[in-house]
């Protein structure tokens, strides 16, 4: 069936059995791709129907849907002309694993963060009424999503304004492990109800019709409705806030999703579509472990297992840390934005359950909570993806950093993460974070540093951001690891004719160049090289960096994260305050652009981030006439 679908208008001609077995096709199709691939697995299994029946039900020329987190969207990718394409899911100049409107005109609305969709969409509803235009906008958002603070605000503009939009909720209680809060206990109360479909505004238009008792009745009958309906049926939540809700309806019987998105289709006002869905439908290892396949690697279809070996990565060896310090240290306490698995707490969660607290997606809740923990006196340690530390900046400005609080803020995935693209690329937050004052932002070099820099943060007592990437530590192996002391960097490898400043990752990286510096004998010499580990981006150790730069006059920074504002800038900024002359200074880091998807190493060498390209760059360089420092030094 799979073979005749190029577009909607192909979907809209299916008779519901044809249907059915498009549904089957393409969940082999999606198992094949993300087995190869890797991807998120278990939500695109889940919303097979789902998608299937907007497809069949709108026009997507001309009506819209937003897409929340996006990561479920390979369904649509492949019902809207890019089937073959997603072979290359993921893969670098390939197909990205979320909506991208220079994909598609369908894909309306980038999206990869959580719970942006309502807002979206009823930003493009008003526009649509301004516009005098007559077309539908749905954003369909997961019961995880609908837990961020985003999503409510803009349910809470939605229902006051009174715009036509409809929501789809699709729950299978799981955000990527199993949901949790109030959101969710409504939503659970709210599944075990008869589907309630029929409008309240019909009944109200026939009582109207009896004359003189009619107005006053209609006010009494909305009363008495309304307070017996608080007591069988839950869903006054939303209908209290101004939605009308329909459901909960079968996510996996196309019929029934086809009939309530037409109910959907003809009312006014905001609309709630209540879906229920299994996460991983269809494929039944996903469906018994669907946190495991929210997003995965390769992996062996008939067994489920991965492709690729599991190594320890840095998460793992910050939360193994964080539970021995936890032992020796009752104050310790770890908030997760739902990312206990991912962010290496599920061992933390397990030993103390008293003092772990996973608070939905809401990150800004997240640090808002922990500044409030922290003037209490616990030590609150809060492991976010690097990206989705953007959405609580000012919560890390105004509730920490200004009242200068102990919160130890991880920066998991910080740096380029690769495949899943520029939403999640980790390389800003040594930008943004090194503007706030009170802050002191760390990055180790490999997990022994990591496991040292979390005990010294510990005993900080002030605002603290370690930063460190995805995966495992670089092969590159360091013997000592200096103790750790506030603004003090570490000088690695001692030379004299070239200072390379790293930070993070990086370090390692940086010893590698050097060594291939070392043995190029540039101009029949050798060079000797001297390699800085900076270890604090803010405070900077002046003293240290400084002093190497005025012996070796050559100068490298390499980082992992954008030019601006990050390390690189830090050093300038030295060189000039100092007023130190006659430096050579080059500069490795990501471009100010949004980097696209791709393997880390293939995005690192289109970057010039890599060995063999610095040390390249960096000897033709100082071969140029204008930058003799080093000829001369020798
Ligand atoms: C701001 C933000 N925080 C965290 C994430 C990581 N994340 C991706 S999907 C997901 C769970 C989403 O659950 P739900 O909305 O229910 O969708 P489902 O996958 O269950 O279909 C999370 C936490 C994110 N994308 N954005």
């Amino acid at each position: 069936m799979l073979e005749k679908i190029n577009s909607s208008e192909d979907v809209k001609k299916l008779s519901t059995e044809e249907k059915k077995e498009l549904a089957e096709d393409i969940r082999k199709y999606i198992l094949e791709i993300v087995s190869e691939n890797g991807g998120h697995l278990a939500s695109n299994l889940g919303v097979v129907e789902l998608t299937i029946a907007i497809h069949s039900i709108f026009n997507l020329s001309k009506d819209r849907v937003v897409w929340d987190v996006g990561h479920q969207t390979y369904v649509h990718k492949i019902l809207t002309g890019r089937k073959e394409q997603m072979k290359t899911l993921r893969k670098l100049d390939g197909l990205a694993g979320f909506p991208k409107t220079n994909e598609s005109d369908t894909d309306c609305f980038n999206t990869g963060h959580s719970s942006t969709s309502i807002s979206a969409a009823l930003g493009m509803a008003r526009a649509r009424d301004i516009e005098e235009k007559n077309n539908c906008v749905m954003a369909v958002i997961g019961d995880g999503a609908l837990t961020g603070g985003m999503a409510l605000e803009a349910l809470n503009d939605a229902g006051y304004s009174q715009t036509r939009l409809t929501v789809i909720l699709n729950d299978n209680e799981m955000s990527i492990s199993k949901n949790i809060g109030g959101v969710s206990m409504l939503l659970s109360k709210l599944r075990t109800k008869k589907s309630y479909t029929k409008s309240s505004d019909t009944v109200k238009k026939h009582i109207l019709k009896i004359p003189v008792i009619g107005k006053p009745f209609v006010r009494l009958v909305q009363k008495v409705k309304r307070s017996i309906k608080q007591l069988v049926i839950p869903k006054m939540f939303f209908e209290d806030i101004g939605f009308r809700y329909l459901g909960p309806v079968d996510g996996h019987n196309e019929e029934e999703l086809e009939r309530m998105l037409k109910i959907t289709k003809e009312l006014d006002g905001p609309v709630l579509l209540h879906v229920i869905t299994k996460k991983g439908k269809g494929y039944k290892i996903a469906e018994e472990n669907p946190d495991k396949f929210h997003a995965t690697g390769p992996f062996n279809i008939e067994t489920g297992e991965s492709k690729k070996e599991k190594s320890k990565d840095y998460s793992k060896v910050f939360g193994d840390k964080l539970v021995k310090l936890a032992e020796k240290n009752n104050k310790i306490v770890a908030i997760t934005a739902s990312m206990k698995d991912g962010t290496g707490l599920a061992k933390f969660a397990k030993e103390y359950p008293n003092r772990f607290f996973d608070i939905g997606i809401a990150e800004q809740h997240a640090l808002g909570l922990a500044a409030g923990m922290a003037k209490e006196g616990t030590i609150p340690v809060v492991p976010i993806y690097s990206s989705f530390y953007q959405r609580a900046y000012d919560q890390v400005i105004h509730d920490i950093a200004i009242q200068n609080l102990p919160v130890i803020m991880c920066v998991d995935r910080a740096g380029c993460v690769g495949a899943d693209g520029e939403t999640h690329q980790g390389l800003l937050d040594m930008a943004f974070f090194r503007l706030i004052p009170n802050l002191t932002i760390m990055a180790p070099k490999d997990f022994r540093e990591l496991e040292e820099m979390l005990e010294f943060a510990i005993n900080l007592k002030a605002p603290v951001a370690i930063r460190y990437p995805r995966g495992g530590e670089d092969k590159y192996r360091f013997e000592n690891c200096e103790e750790i002391k506030k603004g003090k960097a570490e000088i690695v490898q001692e030379g004299k004719d070239l200072t390379i400043i790293a930070i993070g990752k990086t370090v390692a990286r940086a010893m590698k160049v050097a060594e291939e510096i070392e043995k190029s004998e540039f101009k029949d010499k050798q060079l000797s090289v001297q390699v800085i580990n900076a270890r604090f981006l803010k405070p900077l150790d002046k003293e240290t960096i400084k002093s190497s730069i005025i012996k070796t006059k050559n100068v490298i920074t390499i980082e992992d994260g954008t030019i601006i504002n990050g390390l690189a800038t830090a050093i300038k900024e030295l060189i000039i305050d100092e007023k130190l002359e006659n430096i050579n200074l080059k500069t490795y880091a990501y471009p100010d652009k949004f980097i696209e998807h791709g393997s880390v190493e293939e995005l690192e060498k289109r970057y010039k981030l890599d060995e063999e390209t610095i040390v390249k760059d960096f000897l033709e360089y100082i071969s140029t006439k204008e930058n003799k420092e080093l000829t001369k030094n020798n």
